[in-house]
């Protein structure tokens, strides 16, 4: 009997001895869990839901709103869906991604999900920053036709300007910005005094491509189009030719395609396109019509992926319907096929929404374009400030509608 006890208690003690060695093991896995949770609280956690691809999320939501979700992760990289609510103001939530909720551990084993949801407790996070619209926008002037372009960290806007009100511009102006935010007006860069041709005046549209380290700068002149050079994005701009490049036609658009190939995209009614030479001032080849239903003006050329996009502004610059369709083509000359819906249209009192260009930032799926507006208040067609605005793409390449909207979500 005495023995029995004595064997019983030596065959406890080894169980005794083997639960305390597992029990060693789980405490040393329950600190690597607290480790990893504390890494979850955002102070130097890589955020698994960041976009390593660097592409914007596109995420339409299922109410039917297309709210701005401008997330900004943990990683600091900034996911931003630039898409304005229906009220023109673009939400700017800053929160982290549901992959950075932490899941805690308590005593009684329950996980208790604490979600981060301030910018106190994500301290690496890049606060969106929301800009205000209109961008340009001058009492008494005309401002319009946005022509944007990113170059060398800085952001630049070419308009057509006018003080007068009646589509009389006599020169080009630029403005500079380091964020899109704020905008700095850099004076005129090529007034039409210093060009020996035309009557001088409808200094409309410009657009302008950098090649080789000189900027070419194609404007409208009262209704040919000419081309000056410089050797800065601010000018001074000289005219190349002393003639216009085409006569007879406004609204320029440049764009030079993957393999170095530029083309000049010009019209109203039919948008054309005609190849440009290496030289940039001359061309070669003819011209080629892309007839576009309802095409007015304002034609801007761009490509994502293997899509070429060509957006038109439709209807009257001086009407409140004034709007931007796009067409997709799979090359830079086309064909084109239309695409449904509106990319820009009038939204509440923002109104003769058009005439744009786009921008993508450079390593980056994230893109913004530039259009005009009516002055508000007390705008029209000749009284005009010009906005920036977000866009996305869907899966299939569709671009989802930019809604104009009083702001919009810097880079
Ligand atoms: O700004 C003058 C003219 O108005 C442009 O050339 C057109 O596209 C329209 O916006």
């Amino acid at each position: 009997m005495k023995t029995n006890i004595i064997l019983l208690l030596f065959i406890s003690g080894i169980h005794l001895a083997c639960a305390n060695g597992n029990s060693s093991d789980t405490s040393g896995s329950e600190t690597d869990n607290e480790q990893n949770d504390a890494d979850s609280d955002g102070d130097s956690d890589t955020d698994s839901d960041s976009d390593s691809d660097g592409d914007s999320d596109s995420g339409g939501d299922s109410d039917g709103d297309s709210d701005t979700d401008a997330d900004s992760d943990t990683d600091g990289d900034t996911d931003t869906d630039g898409d304005s609510d229906s009220d023109g103001d673009a939400d700017a939530d800053t929160q982290t991604d549901s992959a950075s909720e932490n899941a805690n551990d308590t005593d009684d084993g329950t996980d208790s999900a604490s979600n981060s949801d301030s910018a106190e407790e994500t301290d690496n996070d890049t606060e969106p920053v929301v800009a205000e619209n209109p961008v340009i926008s001058v009492l008494n002037e005309d401002n319009a036709d946005p022509e944007i372009m990113y170059y060398d960290g800085m952001y630049y806007i070419y308009p057509t300007t006018c003080p007068t009100r009646d589509w009389l511009s006599t020169y080009f102006k630029v403005y500079s910005s380091f964020d899109m935010v704020t905008w700095e007006d850099r004076g005129i860069i090529l007034d039409s005094k210093n060009i020996s041709w035309g009557n001088r005046t409808k200094a409309w549209a410009p657009t302008i491509q950098e090649k080789d380290g000189v900027f070419y700068f194609y404007f409208c002149l009262n209704h040919n189009i000419g081309v000056a050079t410089s050797a800065s994005p601010t000018g001074p701009f000289v005219d190349a030719l002393g003639h216009p490049l085409v006569e007879g036609h406004i609204d320029p658009d440049v764009f030079i395609d993957d393999d170095g190939q530029a083309y000049l995209y010009y019209g109203q009614t039919t948008p054309r396109v005609r190849k440009l030479a290496a030289d940039m001032i001359s061309f070669e080849g003819s011209e080629v019509l892309l007839p576009t239903d309802n095409f007015r003006e304002g034609v801007y050329v761009f490509k994502r992926d293997d899509r070429y996009y060509m957006m038109g502004s439709e209807n009257d610059a001086r009407d409140e319907t004034y709007q931007v369709t796009y067409s997709i083509g799979t090359g830079p000359m086309g064909p084109f096929v239309k695409q449904p819906g509106l990319f820009l249209s009038k939204n509440g009192n923002m109104v003769g929404t058009g005439h744009n260009s786009v921008i993508q930032i450079p390593g980056t799926d994230n893109w913004f374009t530039a259009y005009h507006r009516h002055f508000i208040p007390g705008g029209g067609g000749q009284y005009r400030e010009v906005c920036i605005q977000n866009m996305t793409f869907n899966e299939d390449g569709a671009i989802a509608s930019a809604i104009p909207g009083e702001t919009f979500v810097a880079p």
